[in-house]
């Protein structure tokens, strides 16, 4: 459970905070989040006590995915101001004493991008090896993949009478990544970026860049999946990267890896392979929804197996490489209204899940507005949503035969534009948000949920956030500190014990909305306890061998031996 031999690095150390620049402030009345909105709520991101900030993509763009159909890597969205205001942004944070990660969108580009448009043009062009490119197959597809966002992962250019793969929107082409001036021109665009002072890339789907040669025929998306997650250039693209310019400087990198798992995890991450310092992996956020299915119907899930995912992702990793960890981002419903009570219990459950994602091994990332308990979205009408790929499961279900009632209701659990709702500053109109009409509209309860209110209230959810930061940062155990789950069959209860031998911790979080009892027999082995933090003002116990808990209640204790 201990590895005292881990290696400092200040990416392991630091808390991430992720924004979503088209819903955290608007600075100009357009409605649109902006560089400049960032820039005025600095002070803010700081006061939380993050280290660094992880912007989703600024790249001009079309904005068919909100920014992950890139246009033009070395440019800055026209909505969200220029590259002056960038090198602002990126300045600033650094007086701040944060650091600056951006979002590396490289499995494909916008159609609209110079390179497709070359591409485009002539099946003899330069660029045109830059893409996916087939010819039809006995009058199809190439073969019969789908996309991620629905439909078929191909589209054929009349022009050229060639069909080009899209993993996901058409207006998201797949990049030929065994072109090795594709490769070259990636990594100019990165190197570019590190020169002008940014601290490291989150990738996105980065797993999916080498695909099965062939391309064969899957007979379900499991098995296409297969062929896209890790294939078999993958490792010797990303240590490419690596020597060509991620060695170059002091960075930080984190792989957005869906579907990576096992052993392919520890290849990625592994510190003496020189490719990824993280990956986000995904399982925790498949229990209760089935992304292979993309049907956003609720599943059943046990916290038995939400624990185990947990624990077995910590296990692997053991002196061998680092994790991330995160309950939710841009592409997922708020963590609170998914694991924890966003009605009677918002505010407990709120807090307990900062316990949680706070005193994990690995680097946490916090999402905007988590910090302040937001909530997910329940808009009335499909009209109010944004998210191509939410419209899409919309229109495909309910055209096959699914109700347009119970359709809404899964859009409002599993929504991605749950996530991205604008952030709620204060209590006036659009929450602060914006002076304009905001893009997608503020989720209603920004009277009550704000960061003016959760400022000026010492038992907010906010300060929460900032004492939990407080004390990970105050005790390097909770950095590098082993982690053993405790009561893996509890369905209720997610206890662990942190530390080494001689400094040990309990972490005791109730997951449900009911009183509880928990009975932990080897507690009996310590002289006694301190409790260090909790969610409930008054949480007492009698011994740590029963503990009682009401509902999502958290402790933190320090085992005295
Ligand atoms: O969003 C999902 C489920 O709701 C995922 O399937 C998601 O599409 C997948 O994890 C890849 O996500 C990333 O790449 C997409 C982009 O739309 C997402 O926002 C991004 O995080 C394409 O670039
Ligand atoms: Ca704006």
């Amino acid at each position: 459970m201990v590895k005292p031999d881990f290696k400092r690095k200040w990416w392991k150390e630091a808390v991430v905070y992720q924004i979503y620049p088209r819903s955290f402030k608007d600075s100009n009345g357009d409605g649109i989040g902006d560089l400049r909105g960032i820039l005025s709520k600095l002070d803010y991101i700081r006061s939380i006590g993050v280290d660094v900030i992880w912007l989703c993509p600024v790249y001009k763009s079309p904005n068919c995915d909100n920014g992950y159909d890139i246009s033009d890597y070395r440019a800055i969205m026209d909505e969200f101001g220029d590259i002056n205001d960038m090198k602002e942004l990126i300045t600033e944070t650094h007086n701040k004493g944060m650091k600056l990660i951006m979002d590396l969108v490289a499995n494909h580009t916008s159609d609209e991008h110079e390179w497709f448009m070359e591409s485009k043009k002539a099946k003899d062009n330069p660029y045109r090896d830059y893409y996916i490119w087939k010819p039809a197959l006995n009058g199809q597809e190439p073969n019969n993949w789908r996309s991620f966002f629905g439909g078929k992962a191909w589209k054929y250019d009349e022009d050229t009478g060639e069909y080009y793969l899209h993993l996901f929107a058409d207006k998201q082409p797949d990049l030929n990544w065994e072109n090795e001036t594709v490769r070259k021109s990636i990594y100019d665009i990165m190197t570019w970026w590190f020169e002008l002072g940014i601290d490291g890339f989150r990738m996105d789907v980065i797993n999916m860049i080498s695909k099965t040669s062939g391309l064969p025929d899957a007979d379900n998306f499991g098995e296409q999946l297969a062929y896209i997650i890790n294939g078999p250039r993958f490792h010797e693209y990303i240590q490419e990267m690596n020597r060509e310019v991620l060695d170059k400087y002091d960075c930080m990198t984190v792989g957005e890896c869906f579907g990576t798992v096992g052993e392919e995890v520890v290849n990625t991450v592994s510190e003496d392979r020189n490719e990824l310092d993280m990956i986000f992996r995904m399982e925790h956020v498949c229990l209760d929804v089935d992304l292979v299915a993309g049907n956003m119907k609720r599943l059943d899930w046990k916290l038995s197996d939400f624990k185990k995912i947990f624990a077995e992702k910590d296990y692997l990793l053991e002196g061998v490489g680092w994790n991330s960890q995160f309950l939710m981002n841009h592409d997922q419903p708020r963590a609170l209204s998914r694991f924890g009570n966003d009605k009677e219990y918002r505010v407990e459950s709120a807090k307990m899940l900062a316990t949680f994602l706070l005193t994990l091994r690995g680097t946490p990332y916090i999402y905007q507005g988590e910090e302040i308990g937001m909530t997910n979205a329940a808009f009335e009408s499909i009209e109010d949503y944004r998210d191509l790929s939410s419209i899409y499961t919309y229109n495909y279900e309910v055209s096959n035969g699914v109700s347009p009632e119970e359709m809404l209701e899964r859009i409002h659990r599993f929504s991605r534009d749950n996530a991205r709702t604008p952030m709620q500053w204060d209590a006036s109109e659009h929450g602060g948000f914006t002076e304009g009409k905001p893009w997608i509209k503020v989720n209603p309860n920004y009277k009550e949920i704000n960061t003016a209110q959760a400022e000026s209230d010492k038992d907010s959810i906010y300060h929460y956030y900032r004492d939990m930061i407080k004390l990970r940062k105050d005790n390097l155990v909770w950095v590098y500190g082993g982690f053993k789950l405790l009561a893996e069959e509890d369905e209720k209860v997610f206890a662990y014990v942190r530390g080494e031998e001689e400094e040990q911790y309990l972490v005791i979080l109730n997951f449900s909305g009911d009183e509880t009892r928990f009975i932990w027999p080897e507690g009996g082995a310590y002289r006694s306890q301190e409790l260090l933090v909790s969610n409930y003002a008054d949480h007492r116990i009698n011994s740590i061998c029963d503990i009682n808990l009401r509902p999502y209640e958290a402790g933190v204790y320090k085992l005295i031996q």
